[in-house]
């Protein structure tokens, strides 16, 4: 695989020197990732919400817990879907945590509701499958209300699924119990890549963690070692992820104009947490840590430190949650886990 970008230089070949300029160069990434990588992001839409469910009895009657349907107006129909939101039952405006996740189960073996509700945070749950099918089926759900094209950059299932956080967020910053300036958004593995590319294109999310997101979320490509998935594997696996212009880049065709620590550099100078896991080679965690290093340029051009932590590879349970950027690697395997989660808490609290 080829590579050519540079985070801080235009397609033109000037630098990026300045927080003006830099805004300038997200812009450009965000196109690029667009039209190569995770297609078209939809434009926004009206956004209502329906609260249909709601209870105080929730965490034994420490939160509020309401189910609210997100109606999302587009020009001749509506298309819908359904949201959890648990809020703390205490005074004032709370941070928000959004998890896009793989069940609309709550509490689910990936989301500790009753100590994320301890920690003060709200926590809303997108169910992925609610937004559109992980799969090449493109009539389902949103996918229906989006035309496709010949334009070879057509919205992936990535762009639909990050498309559906904001626009509940749209949603829950009319809520008067929601921190605007505290919003977060946690995904795991293919919704780690949705995280980050929700945050790239979302300028509320002021904090978002990758969980063990792996290729084409956190993990630089450009360091990619054997026993991790590549782009090659990933698209000839996943196409309907991204867009069809990807695959002049998964066979070898062309060189890549985008790398990951481009993706990770446009959420600048907001807060990212990248998550790894000491045995998911298929994540490539040094890859991610790598992206995190790679990335940091984009911050220092805002007089901010980026990444904080080590550039050698971590060992286990070790990391830096202090940076505008953080990295992480935990114990275990491929997974979301109650200490994913405490990082991701001690990560925003120490960025309040
Ligand atoms: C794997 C895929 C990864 C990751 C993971 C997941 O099969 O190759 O990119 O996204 O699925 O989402 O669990």
């Amino acid at each position: 695989m080829q590579f050519i970008p540079e985070l801080m230089r235009f397609e033109n070949g000037s630098i990026v020197d300045t927080p003006q300029k830099m805004r300038e160069r997200r812009e450009e990434i965000l196109r690029i990732f667009q039209n190569n990588a995770y297609g078209d992001m939809p434009s926004p839409v009206p956004v209502s919400g329906e609260i249909v469910e709601e209870t105080n009895r929730c965490c034994s009657g420490n939160a509020v817990y309401y189910k609210i349907i997100i109606h999302c107006q587009f020009e001749n129909s509506v298309f819908s879907f359904p949201v959890q939101l648990t809020v703390p039952i205490k005074e004032g405006k709370k941070p928000l945590i959004v998890a896009v996740n793989f069940s609309d189960q709550l509490p689910h073996e990936y989301i500790p509701v009753e100590e994320i509700i301890d920690n003060g945070f709200a926590l809303a749950v997108v169910y992925y499958n609610d937004i559109t099918n992980d799969s090449s089926d493109f009539s389902d759900k949103i996918a229906a209300f989006i035309p496709r094209t010949s334009s070879g950059h057509d919205a992936g299932k990535i762009s639909m699924w990050a498309w559906s956080v904001s626009r509940a967020l749209d949603y829950f910053l009319t809520r008067n119990d929601i921190s605007e300036d505290r919003i977060a958004v946690i995904g795991h593995s293919r919704l780690g890549k949705t995280a980050l590319w929700c945050a790239a294109n979302d300028t509320r999310v002021r904090y978002v963690c990758s969980n063990n997101s792996g290729c084409m979320g956190a993990a630089y490509s450009r360091t990619w070692r054997e026993g991790a998935e590549s782009v090659s594997r990933i698209y000839g696996t996943f196409p309907y992820w991204f867009c069809e212009n990807m695959k002049q880049y998964a066979e070898n065709k062309a060189p890549m104009p985008f790398d990951q620590h481009m993706l990770i550099g446009a959420i600048a100078p907001r807060y990212v947490l990248v998550n790894s896991a000491g045995k998911d080679d298929w994540a490539d965690p040094a890859s991610e840590q790598n992206s995190c290093v790679g990335a940091s340029p984009a911050w220092q051009v805002y007089g901010k430190k980026g990444y904080a932590g080590k550039e050698e590879t971590y060992e286990i349970d070790a990391g830096d949650l202090n940076g505008d950027i953080g990295y992480y690697k935990r114990f275990g395997v491929h997974f979301l886990g109650r200490k994913d989660w405490l990082n991701f808490m001690s990560f925003i609290k120490n960025h309040y």
